[in-house]
């Protein structure tokens, strides 16, 4: 899944895609270097981040996905409003990536079950101006896991089916960087609730302080891409459903190599 960040403020690239003529040209170069699915999202996740109003995000990602949509793509739309999704799915998106996986918008549900597209519920804990103060875990995999089955239960109680539903943990929402490498090494235990999952690990702020002395500054997000690779190598052989990523022509190889070694056992 490659990422087309319609956003003035996304932590790794934010404005570089703004205009819509530009994140579609983007889209179009990361169908060509191998992705299947285009995340178009038009609201920044970042800790921090404000959020657009509803009529600010439509006019954002609605002209890509009808583009991008029109030349073929399988798209995604990463929103928490449930008329973004519902406009997206109009316009040519035929997945839903709910960073909230449901609790942002109480409209959410219905809409997704009226749709019957895919819905990628993520392990959230609130908006992006407050997540980094609920980082509180007893023991993340397991708070991670549990949280995910609370939602599944309530979303199906609002008419989405299971086969619809793929779970994310939210590396980097509500996480500090040991939670999101403990969730990293048992990426089996999510998978063994039984659906499909997606990991978005791409260019996050724990991978940029790695090899860097404590108190030091992180390296810059376009200078994590080799470690995403090597969580998305880490994904493949746990066997996930999809990995989220800004530079797919790394993800892609390395998927290439887990194959290629999972062929030859
Ligand atoms: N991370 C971001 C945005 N959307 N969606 C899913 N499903 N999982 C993620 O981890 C995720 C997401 C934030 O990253 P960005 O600002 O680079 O888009």
């Amino acid at each position: 899944m490659g990422v087309v960040n319609v956003t003035p403020d996304s932590f790794s690239d934010g404005g570089r895609w703004f205009s819509p003529e530009a994140a579609v040209a983007h889209g179009l170069q990361l169908l060509d270097q191998g992705a299947d699915i285009l995340d178009v999202g038009g609201e920044s996740t970042r800790p921090g981040a404000d959020r657009p109003i509803q009529e600010e995000e439509l006019d954002r990602v609605i002209p890509v996905i009808r583009a991008l949509s029109r030349a073929g793509a399988r798209i995604s739309v990463d929103t928490m409003r449930a008329s973004v999704a519902a406009h997206a799915v109009e316009a040519g998106a035929s997945i839903v990536n709910d960073v909230s996986g449901g609790l942002a918008d109480p409209e959410m549900a219905q809409v997704v079950a009226s749709a019957g597209v895919p819905y990628v519920v993520m392990h959230w804990r609130g908006h992006s101006d407050s997540m980094q103060d609920r980082t509180s875990y007893g023991d993340v995999v397991a708070d991670v896991c549990s949280a995910l089955s609370e939602r599944v239960v309530d979303l199906c109680a609002g008419g989405v089916r299971r086969d619809q539903i793929i779970l994310d943990p939210g590396f980097g929402f509500a996480k500090l960087a040991g939670h999101n490498w403990s969730l990293m090494a048992h990426l089996g235990e999510l998978q063994s609730l039984g659906f499909p999952v997606l990991i978005g690990t791409s260019r996050k702020v724990f991978l940029g302080r790695l090899g860097v002395p404590p108190g030091g500054e992180p390296r810059s997000p376009a200078q994590r891409d080799a470690a995403t690779a090597a969580t998305t190598v880490l994904a493949g052989l746990a066997g996930v459903w999809g990995v989220r990523v800004h530079d797919v022509v790394s993800s892609v190889d390395a998927l290439r190599v887990v194959s290629a070694v999972e062929a030859a056992r």
